[in-house]
Parts: structure tokens; C-alpha cells; sequence
């Protein structure tokens, strides 16, 4: 359970309660890069030939020693792409209150060239909320990257929004040993706090000591911000709106504090209630609420 800190390891535990309690497969294909910066290179001597040609990242948006390897700008209306992102199903983690669907518009839609995930309160399979939780399980994982994530927040108490990676072992690992990296979590009894977590073997919430920092926003719900880490061979860099606020470096002692040498897969959610979500109960006036998300853009690092 959370310590009650509002700086570092302050999300203590309940995030990492939530991990590895499904069936997921064990065969992944290896990283996949979108040559992003080809066509990037043709859309500077060709600008009119690329109407038809999916939204790449806007040369001005790519950080500097970067450059872009997987992206989703959710610029076609309808489903997200299903090339890109599957779901998680059902009651999973964290005695969280709300079931979570497979694709269905109520809880999942791409519209205004943003991805929507909604929670709800409505009856549904036994729940008495939906909501949705997307992966890149299966689709695409990775060992590093700058990962960014523009995004609107859902508000009010009983909230427990993520943005996060989760080590794609965890189901021969074990959690936390698989390792958790969480860019942004938040609770709507809290407002305005969000936090930057790592959860490994020898950091995590069951022994008190996980790694993390918190940064105040005066509204992450009306106003977008962009959500970041920065994962390269030796450190984890945590930034809201390209400023950086947590670091957590490999002390070297091997998998047990580093286990990020193995691939991770990406998760956005919205929980409803649950150990940390719903400590101070759930608003059932609320509802619904959505995040929305942006873009979600992976760079690769060109050179350290
Ligand atoms: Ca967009």
C-alpha cells in the first residue's frame, strides 16, 4: 500500500500489485523499427506525395538525438489499430472495480485525432463499471526508447489512470522480477499528483523500497501534457513536458534492480477503484470520465 509520501515512492505497491495475473503468450516477434525517418526524408523533397501515407511525427516534435521508430498520432477516427494495440479482458488486478472490454466503442474509440479511453458506470459481466485497457502485448515491445505520451486525464475519486510498461517475462519471471516501469499514474483522491515509478526484484512496494518521484500539475485534466521516459542501457528518465524529475540508474548488481535489459510492452489504462484507486472510495457522480491520448511516440536513440 502506498506509503503516503508525496515525493519519492510515494505509489508504493499497489501499482505493482496489478501485474501478471492473466494468461499471455510467450512468443513475441523482435522490435520492429517503422522507418520513420525514410519517410520522413522523401516527405522533405515531396511533401504532396505523401497525403496517403499514415501520420509520421512532425520533424519540429522529434527530440534531439532521437529519432522516430513507432508511433500511433490516432489520426484515423474509428477503432484504434489493431495492428498496434490489443486488450486486456475482464477483472484482472488489484481488487479493481471496473471490467474491462475488448474493444467496444462505449469504452475504446479513436475521434478528433485522439484515442479516448472512457470508464463508465453501467452494469456490465458482473461489474458495475467498464472501462479499457489497451497493450502493445504481442504487437511490439522494446529494451529501450524515449516513450511519450500526450495526454488529457480522467478526474474524481476512484480514478487510477496509467500510462505503463511491464516486462514481457512476467508471466515465467514472476512480478516484480519481470520489472515495471510506470511514466505515469494517478488517483483521483489526490489531485494533481503524478507519479514515476520502477518496480523491480530488489526495489518494489512488498519490501517498501520502490523507486519513484511525484510532480504537481495545477490541471492534468483540462490541459494536455506529455508524459515521457526516457529508457536507455543504463538509466530510466522519468519528464512531464520534456523536463526531467526522476532518474533510477543500474547500480550494476544485475537483473534483481536492472531487470530492463529485457523487452517491455506498453499499457494505457483507466482503472475505477481498487487498493490504491479506490482507498478513499469511488464518486459514483463522475462518470463517465475518458483520458485522451494524443500520440503515442517511441524514438530510438541514435547515439549516446
Ligand atoms: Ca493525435
Amino acid at each position: 500500500m502506498p506509503t503516503g509520501n508525496t515525493s519519492a515512492a510515494s505509489s508504493a505497491g499497489v501499482s505493482g500489485t496489478r501485474s501478471c495475473n492473466r494468461d499471455m503468450p510467450t512468443i513475441f516477434r523482435s522490435v520492429a523499427l517503422i522507418p520513420a525517418a525514410l519517410v520522413l526524408a522523401v516527405a522533405m523533397h515531396a511533401p504532396f506525395a505523401l497525403a496517403a501515407e499514415p501520420p509520421t511525427v512532425p520533424a519540429a516534435e522529434i527530440p534531439a538525438g532521437w529519432e522516430p521508430a513507432w508511433s500511433d498520432e490516432f489520426s484515423v477516427d474509428g477503432m484504434p489499430d489493431p495492428a498496434k494495440w490489443d486488450y486486456e479482458v475482464g477483472r484482472l488486478r488489484n481488487n479493481e472495480a471496473q471490467y474491462y472490454t475488448r474493444a467496444r466503442r462505449e469504452n475504446v474509440r479513436v475521434e478528433n485525432g485522439e484515442l479516448v479511453i472512457e470508464a463508465r458506470k453501467e452494469a456490465f459481466e458482473g461489474a458495475e463499471y467498464t472501462s479499457a485497457s489497451l497493450v502493445t502485448l504481442g504487437k511490439m515491445q522494446w529494451t529501450s526508447g524515449r516513450f511519450e505520451v500526450r495526454a488529457q486525464l480522467p478526474k474524481g475519486r476512484g480514478m487510477w489512470p496509467a500510462i505503463w510498461l511491464l516486462g514481457s517475462s512476467c508471466p515465467t519471471a514472476g512480478w516484480p522480477r519481470c520489472g515495471e516501469i510506470d511514466i505515469m499514474e494517478f488517483v483521483g483522491h489526490a489531485p494533481g499528483i503524478i507519479h514515476g515509478t520502477v518496480h523491480t526484484e530488489a526495489y518494489n512496494h512488498i519490501k517498501h523500497n520502490q523507486k519513484g518521484a511525484t510532480v504537481t500539475l495545477d490541471d492534468p485534466h483540462g490541459t494536455w501534457h506529455v508524459y515521457a521516459l526516457e529508457w536507455r542501457a543504463k538509466d530510466l528518465r522519468w519528464l512531464i513536458d520534456g523536463r526531467e524529475y526522476f532518474r533510477y540508474d543500474d547500480d550494476g548488481s544485475g537483473v534483481a534492480s536492472w531487470p530492463f535489459a529485457e523487452p517491455e510492452y506498453l499499457i494505457l489504462n483507466i482503472a475505477v477503484g481498487g487498493a490504491w484507486g479506490g482507498q478513499k472510495g469511488i464518486d459514483e457522480t463522475i462518470f463517465p470520465q475518458r483520458m485522451r491520448i494524443d500520440y503515442v511516440r517511441v524514438f530510438k536513440r541514435i547515439s549516446d
